[in-house]
């Protein structure tokens, strides 16, 4: 079973809705559209993780998402809180956040681990290097899927050692995150090598610039490029995908799984 993860970002610069939802009840809304449109999980986050983003104070992030993750709580969607900080963590457990989304890879918090299986809560432990204002400067790897997959593994370890069951560990090669244009595609076409360390994968690729790049479009125009890499994601195994155009992404899934099945029944009468 796939899931499609709709972004909330209560943020003035995220990449390509910064400022759209920063407004708390603007944030709500779209939250409940995206339910609405097939979302199964909302990950909300209150700071830009884009190249070059600047780093957001404790207290600032707080006052963005907490208010938003409690209006959100009634959709009856999961909750995911995007964050590298334990103390945002914490706090939106407290409001209903049950998936802890870390794109640092528990590198800024490693007490997330522990808190993520002191409450049961899955973890999402994603790739990246550096940290934003710098992950984009000639990043090199020996073999990008190897390198990764290598980092995922050793982190599963750790998360498993703080007491987190695999089961509630989802990993993510980071499409974007330190990352050149090869590198993205390299890890979406050998993706299947990640799922092979038995975890969920979650894959994000939606809007990104590879997408611009190679389609030559404009950040708001790339969902054709967003649903190709995200149908040859499922076909490689991938389980949660996480977009800010929740309904023709859910509409390609369930036909290419469809597809990828060879049958399909009606879920209702
Ligand atoms: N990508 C972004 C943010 N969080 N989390 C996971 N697990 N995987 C991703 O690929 C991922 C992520 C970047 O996208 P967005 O939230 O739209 O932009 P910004 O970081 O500028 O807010």
């Amino acid at each position: 079973m796939h899931a499609v993860m709709g972004i909330v970002n209560v943020t003035p610069d995220s990449f390509s809705d910064g400022g759209a939802f920063l407004d708390p009840r603007a944030a709500v809304a779209h939250g409940y559209r995206l339910v609405a449109e097939g979302a199964t999980i909302l990950d909300i986050g209150g700071e830009s993780t884009r190249p070059g983003a600047q780093p957001v104070d404790e207290q600032t992030e707080l006052r963005r998402v907490l208010p938003v993750l409690e209006e959100l709580a009634q959709t009856g969607a999961q909750l995911s809180i995007d964050t590298s900080k334990a103390s945002v963590a914490r706090a939106a457990i407290d409001r209903g956040a049950t998936l802890l989304n870390d794109v640092t890879g528990l590198r800024r918090s490693p007490e997330m681990a522990a808190l993520a299986a002191e409450h049961g809560c899955e973890l999402c432990i994603m790739h990246s290097i550096g940290d934003p204002r710098t992950m984009q400067d000639d990043p090199r790897y020996d073999d990008v899927v190897d390198d990764v997959r290598a980092f995922l593994e050793e982190r599963l370890a750790f998360a498993v050692e703080q007491g987190v069951p695999q089961e509630r560990v989802l990993l993510d090669p980071g499409i974007g995150f330190g990352k050149t244009v090869d590198h993205n595609l390299e890890l979406l076409r050998r993706l299947d090598e990640i799922v092979a360390i038995g975890c969920r994968v979650l894959i994000g690729t939606s809007r990104k610039s590879f997408l611009g790049r190679i389609a030559g479009r404009d950040v708001l125009d790339r969902l054709g490029g967003t649903i190709a890499t995200n149908v040859l994601a499922l076909e490689r195994g991938a389980s949660v995908f996480r977009v800010h155009d929740v309904a023709p992404v859910v509409d390609a899934l369930a036909v290419a799984a469809a597809t990828l099945a060879g049958r399909w029944r009606p879920t209702t009468t």
